[in-house]
């Protein structure tokens, strides 16, 4: 009798024992993407939010978990969750049409974060947009931003037809003329214009016949575009930065993010 309350003991002490161990262990060494996860061992699993609106407070990247089940990463900042940034041309955007699905890049430096995953992100969701762009010295001021109050895509059936509207800002509304439009690749033309725009512009976009917007066109570097609207373009600015227009400037930053909460 007494031999076997030692013998439970022992092991109530061994399994109580181990667990704090191994809780501390743990928790030192899980990162700020994962939690940990002890039931008969402890380990280091992914965390998932719907959202970055779930933790206003984080910036970073987090693992996202859509309604439906879709998972990525995607760049949270103070609530707002990144669809693509652009800042140095590290990232080539004139891509695939399969490429763009998936989605490219690294989620804390230039990336896109992909249409299937953005589409489901915004289902059946109320969403709006923000547009930051940043134009090179010496335009003052050089950052503007487009706000869209309404904002979603449909899925791969329907080309990622855009819906977008309620613009406010500082930027100019270069959207309006995209309204309604599904997604153009060089490789998959669903454009109206008799060409393919997406490689007449050397981007991709929601492209009509063809652009007052190319935020994934040829990132040159520099303000001065080499070629008629092929560069991160933005037509609508409220000055004149480019000669003869500007359709004939490339933006220095532009990124999009999305806040659906
Ligand atoms: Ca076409």
């Amino acid at each position: 009798m007494h031999l076997l309350t030692l013998l439970f003991g022992s092991i109530l002490v061994f399994m109580v024992g181990h667990s704090q161990v191994c809780g501390h262990v743990n928790s030192a060494t899980c990162n700020s993407n994962e939690q940990m996860k002890c039931t008969m061992s402890c380990d280091c699993e992914a965390k998932y939010l719907t959202d970055c609106c779930a933790d206003p407070s984080f910036t970073g990247v987090i693992n996202i978990k859509t309604g439906e089940g879709k998972i990525f990463n995607a760049y949270c900042d103070q609530g707002w969750t990144y669809a693509f940034k652009r800042f140095d041309g590290s990232e080539d955007f004139y891509r695939t049409w399969v490429e763009y699905q998936h989605g490219f890049g690294k989620t804390e430096g230039e990336h896109f974060i992909g249409l299937d995953n953005l589409a489901s992100f915004v289902k059946g969701r109320k969403c709006k947009v923000r547009i930051d762009l940043e134009a090179w010295p010496p335009v003052s001021p050089a950052k503007r931003f487009a706000e869209y109050s309404d904002f979603s895509i449909t899925d791969k059936t329907d080309k990622y037809r855009l819906t977008i509207g309620g613009y406010s800002g500082t930027a100019g509304d270069s959207m309006a003329y995209h309204n309604g439009q599904q997604f153009t690749t060089y490789d998959q033309d669903n454009d109206i214009s008799s060409g393919n725009c997406a490689s007449l512009y050397k981007g991709a976009w929601w492209y009509m016949g063809c652009h007052n917007s190319n935020l994934f066109g040829l990132y040159v570097k520099g303000p001065v575009c080499p070629k008629y609207a092929q560069c991160v373009a933005w037509n609508k600015w409220p000055t004149k930065i480019a000669s003869p227009n500007n359709q004939h400037y490339s933006f220095k930053k532009a990124s999009l993010k999305i806040h659906c909460c």
